[in-house]
């Protein structure tokens, strides 16, 4: 039993993309207790049941500690040297043997959530240099970045609803009171939703099932799944016909309208399932509100018209001037930016994946063609696999092909902190670190905030006789790039030469606060310590709050260290001057794809298939974490829940009890 003294320690809750601030409570290496912090500024001590759970994550003896190596079919401990010399070998011998894109790379969720996994991944992928990468982001929220990628010019242009001082919130597909929010970091949104109703603003929900967030609601209209497009549609064609006309720069308005025409109110009931004199309403309490905001999530963009009905979200919302508009959908400014290159065109299907021929989007190929790139011989076909915090087996479609093509690799490497089902098929699993060894700062998921914020924490403790995720991913990236393991030393120089990079491209770009500065001086000015807090301070000082090195008054990394209750820096503001990357600065609503695409919807016929749509629980999240006892209690979640219609027009008799135990997710 430790003897030291207890310490109330802060850090923000890596999970979910509520980002809920913490106070961790600690005695020596032990961590004793989670709960929220009610002095952060953008939380205000909001925290759920994994966020508590923490505790139990931290103390885990099935959370992975050393590298795991495949010997004789066993995954048996190893040491970092054997690891990394094992992975420079087999990955190094691949790529020598057939190119830099016979190495596959698949990036799961929690990078979004690790800053030092997500800046080291990008360094690795870099080096690399394969058009084979993956993500989850194509099992989630891919199709609203290249909506936002052809309508705005950057995927990472997303706006969120001002609930601050919306009257009107439309919202299709998502479930924030369960989810906690996604797309939008709005720690407590039960608390929002109160607030919001409380001054008078009215939500209406958009959903196939009654859920949690449709019964806090005013309204609640279910939904036919996968038909979103039709009633935006609609809804588009009824604003129009109010004399609605975008007040912000924009193009292609006409020939969306005249895409769109074909849909009628009916057509949209037929489709949809919802009245047409009810969507009537809807676009006209829409058109009437002093502020509205339509937002979608999960269910518009899990679905076969994904991409589209991200678009007509954002082409609704600039039709009821509700784009960059207080009380509409706005953009948050982060703290952090990343360095702009020139822009050239809109990143879409530059290049398409080698069997079937799909497009690729925002330099990511959709996880459907994972299994076929890996089973279709020929030059370019996938032999070898890094996956990063990823569980691709259970999360992607096609579960049981994708692991026996998994088996067929020459060499798999995964990085995680569990054996799970994909991890225990790589030939070298290397272990993450616990959330309390590493920093956090929201570096994706900042550019989503529901208020202007500023906010980091440090690690807690330092990870033991093992390298943080940064370091891990340095490594691999000097694998790939020297072909060559990396002494401590080389691996210093490495990441000084990552830095000076860094530097190099903000300088070169014109809208960062340090363009045309000078390189040597700002290295110097960044400081000598190491870890990814060097990008950090170097992207938060350049970037919209930066002090710009000392051009002005403003934010740097010691800022948000010295304010560890978060920064307000105030209400969303309008600034879309700057989020449009397009050359000729217009919001572009008719893209060709998105009018390509506006045709195989009109062209579709009515169905009414079974179909199945998800659901999240609020004790999960995704396919891990449900072995802490703290999340495992309660009853069992694996259940499929139906229409009381749906069962006997299926022919399916009362009584007969579903359970699906191998899908997870609610
Ligand atoms: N059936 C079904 N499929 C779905 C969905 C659904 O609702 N239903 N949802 C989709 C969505 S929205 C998403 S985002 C994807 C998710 O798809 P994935 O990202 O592939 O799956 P996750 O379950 O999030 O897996 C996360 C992995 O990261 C590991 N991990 C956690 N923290 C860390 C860390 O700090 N470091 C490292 N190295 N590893 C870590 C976990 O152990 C786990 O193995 O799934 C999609 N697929
Ligand atoms: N507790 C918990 N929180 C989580 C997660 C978790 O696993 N558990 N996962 C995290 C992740 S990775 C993500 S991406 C977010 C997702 O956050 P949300 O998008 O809020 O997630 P869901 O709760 O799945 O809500 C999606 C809703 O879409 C509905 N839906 C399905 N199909 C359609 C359709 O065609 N049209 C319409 N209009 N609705 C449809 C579903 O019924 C469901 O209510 O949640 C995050 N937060
Ligand atoms: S809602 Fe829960 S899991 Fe999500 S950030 Fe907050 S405490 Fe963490
Ligand atoms: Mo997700």
């Amino acid at each position: 039993m430790s003897r030291d003294a207890t310490a109330r320690r802060l850090r923000i809750c890596p999970i979910c993309e509520a980002a809920c601030a913490l106070v961790v409570e600690t005695r020596g290496r032990e961590v004793i207790s989670c709960r929220g912090n009610p002095d952060d500024t953008f939380s205000a001590g909001h925290v759920c049941p994994k966020g508590i759970a923490l505790t139990q994550l931290d103390a885990d003896s099935d959370r992975l500690r050393v590298p795991l190596i495949r010997r004789n079919g066993e995954h048996v401990e190893a040491s970092w040297d054997e690891a990394f010399a094992l992975i420079n070998e087999r990955l190094n011998e691949v790529r020598d043997a057939h190119g830099n894109d016979a190495v596959g790379i698949y990036i799961g969720n929690p990078t979004a959530h690790n800053v030092g996994l997500s800046m080291g991944f990008g360094t690795f992928a870099g080096a690399l240099g394969s058009r084979n990468v993956f993500s989850a982001g194509s099992v989630d929220q891919l199709p609203k970045q290249l909506a936002c990628e052809l309508m705005f010019g950057d995927d990472m242009a997303v706006p969120v609803p001002d609930i601050e001082r919306c009257h009107y919130l439309l919202m299709l597909g998502a479930n924030p009171i369960v989810s906690n929010g996604s797309l939008w970091v709005i720690p407590d949104v039960r608390g929002h939703i109160r607030r919001f109703r409380d001054r008078g603003g009215k939500l209406v929900v958009i959903d196939p099932r009654r859920t949690e967030t449709a019964k806090v609601a005013d309204a609640h209209l279910f939904i036919r799944p996968g038909t979103d497009a039709w009633l935006l549609a609609a809804i588009f064609n009824q604003l129009v016909r109010s004399g609605n006309r975008p007040v912000v720069r924009a193009k292609g308005f006409d020939a969306l309208s005249a895409a769109l025409a074909p849909v009628s109110l009916e057509s949209a009931a037929t489709h949809t399932g919802i009245a047409a004199d009810e969507i009537q309403r809807l676009a006209e309490e829409l058109g009437e509100s002093v502020s509205a905001a339509v937002y979608g999530r999960v269910g518009t963009t899990l679905q076969r018209y994904g991409t589209l009905t991200s678009f007509l979200i954002e082409a609704v919302n600039v039709l009821l001037g509700s784009l960059d508009s207080p009380g509409g959908a706005m953009f948050p400014e982060q703290s952090f930016s990343m360095p702009r290159a020139p822009k050239s065109g809109v990143a879409y299907d530059r290049y398409r994946s080698r069997v079937s021929g799909y497009p690729e989007v925002t330099g990511q190929m959709p996880v459907a063609c994972l299994a076929e790139e890996i089973e279709t011989p020929g030059e370019g076909q996938i032999r070898a696999l890094v996956t990063v915090a990823g569980n691709p087996v259970i999360s992607n479609p096609e579960s049981r092909r994708l692991a026996k093509a998994f088996e067929s690799l020459e060499f798999m490497v995964s990085i995680d902190i569990y054996h799970n089902d994909t991890t225990r098929l790589a030939d070298v699993i290397l272990p993450g670190t616990s959330p309390f060894e590493d920093s956090h700062y929201d570096s994706f998921l900042g550019a989503m905030t529901y208020r202007n914020t500023a906010r980091y924490s440090p690690a807690l403790f330092a990870p033991e006789d093992r390298p943080d995720e940064w370091r891990m991913m340095l490594s691999l990236a000097h694998i790939a790039a020297q072909r060559r393991v990396a002494t401590e030393h080389e691996l210093d120089d490495f990441e000084d030469t990552v830095v000076a990079g860094a530097v190099q491209a903000y300088v070169q770009d014109p809208s960062s606060g340090v363009s045309g500065g000078d390189v040597q001086e700002i290295v110097a000015a960044i400081g000598p310590e190491r870890g990814v807090e060097r990008l950090l301070d170097l992207g938060i000082r350049a970037g919209r709050w930066g002090d710009h090195f000392g051009r002005r008054e403003g934010l740097s990394l010691q800022t948000l260290i010295d304010q560890p209750n978060s920064i307000d820096l105030g209400a969303l503001r309008p600034h879309l001057d700057d989020v449009i990357r397009h050359a000729d600065g217009c919001v572009d609503l008719a893209p060709e794809v998105i009018l390509a695409d506006l045709e195989r919807l009109c062209a579709e016929a009515p169905t009414d298939e079974l179909l199945l749509v998800g659901r999240r629980n609020i004790q999960t999240n995704n396919s891990w974490l449900q072995n802490l006892p703290l999340l495992s209690k309660g009853p069992d979640r694996c259940v499929l829940e139906m229409n009381a219609a749906t069962p006997m027009r299926w022919g399916f008799t009362k009584g007969i009890g579903f359970r699906l135990r191998r899908l997870w997710i609610g």
